[in-house]
């Protein structure tokens, strides 16, 4: 237990604070004024939809799209930056509009795989071979929309396409079980680690865990961690907070939960999460009543917490606790954890 943690964000996380109610409340932050945010934030790594690397890359050759990305990957190096990942953005083009890979329309598939192979050249060009799939709209809102098989069939068929595009790239599933969609088709690590069996290289096909998607799903972060890390899979995650079961919240990590945020850390620390090259990604948003100046705080904080809550994971005793467990004496034990976290 003396592994050390490097952090990463992505540029959305630094953000206007518009909502599904109201418009951008804060100025639009430039790219390149993000960037050297990262290191004063004590962060080391930068993780990226696509076109936050290449903006407009629809409209943009492959050849010009690889160019840009080598460029960033200069800029990232000159702030002593590394990418961490890439990840398409398959939920804003008017293609989309109804899932990317399950879309019924083939015209609208066949642009998400090319624009998921754009995006692997991205992640190509700036280092990385990690790819993000957050499948932000390959769900349905009403049950009889689409076939929930040939949905699962079809995004096999994509992540397919992708491993026999690159035979580098590592495909990283986000499961998230609802919003923007009513149901999406892999709601839970179980689902994509299962998913990842039926593609044609499993053993390049992962998990990034986030904490607030496992809540919404009514599971637990540290548990789907483990289930992860029994089948090797946890390659990134996405720490944050969650308030319950409602909208995406994405509050600062531990802000909620404290208990359950320190589970989170024990579990990484415990099985040398982080010796492979793993990162921490903090997937986390200000709120939106949070002035400009101040509008990096929880990013900072949420960094902070998990070293805070390291050190108290790394102070419990463990002959102690396997004691504890021994006797069966789980008051105890629980008392022993809460008094850790309000001493
Ligand atoms: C959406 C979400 C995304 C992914 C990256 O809920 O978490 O930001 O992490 O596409
Ligand atoms: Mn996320």
């Amino acid at each position: 237990m003396a592994g050390e943690f490097r952090f990463t964000f992505g540029p959305w996380n630094i953000h206007e604070g518009a909502d599904p109610f109201g418009p951008n409340v804060r100025k639009t932050i430039e790219f390149d004024k993000k960037l050297k945010m990262y290191k004063k934030l004590d962060f080391d790594g930068v993780q990226f939809h696509d076109d936050d690397a290449v903006p407009d890359m629809d409209v943009l050759p492959p050849e010009k799209i690889v160019k840009k990305a080598s460029e960033l990957r200069n800029k990232l190096e000159n702030h002593g930056l590394t990418a961490e990942f890439v990840a398409p953005r398959l939920w804003e083009d008017p293609r989309t509009i109804d899932g990317g890979y399950t879309s019924n329309d083939p015209k609208c598939r066949e642009y998400s795989i090319e624009r998921s192979k754009r995006s692997i050249d991205i992640a190509d060009a700036l280092g990385t071979d990690l790819l993000v799939l957050w499948f932000a709209r390959e769900g349905t809102y009403i049950r009889e929309a689409k076939d929930s098989k040939v949905a699962v069939e079809r995004i096999v068929e994509a992540i397919n396409a992708m491993l026999e595009y690159n035979s580098k790239i590592r495909v990283c599933i986000e499961p998230k079980p609802n919003e923007p969609m009513d149901q999406a088709y892999i709601p839970t690590t179980g689902h994509a680690i299962a998913l990842g069996l039926l593609c044609i290289d499993p053993d390049r096909v992962g998990v990034n865990i986030e904490s607030a998607h496992a809540i919404l799903a009514g599971l637990d972060p540290s548990d789907e961690m483990g289930f992860a890390l029994a089948h090797k899979k946890l390659w990134t995650v996405h720490l944050n907070d969650q308030n319950g079961l409602k909208f995406d919240e994405d509050k600062s990590f531990g802000s909620v939960d404290l208990r359950r945020a320190l589970n989170q850390v024990r579990i990484l620390d415990k099985y040398d999460y982080g010796k492979n090259g793993e990162w921490v990604g903090l997937d986390v948003k200000a709120m939106r009543t949070q002035k400009d100046e101040t509008a990096t705080k929880h990013l900072r904080n949420s960094r902070t917490t998990f070293l805070r809550l390291l050190e108290i994971s790394r102070a419990l005793d463990d002959s102690k606790i396997d004691e504890l467990i021994k006797e069966r004496d789980y008051e105890e034990l629980e008392q022993y954890v809460v008094e850790s976290l309000i001493r």
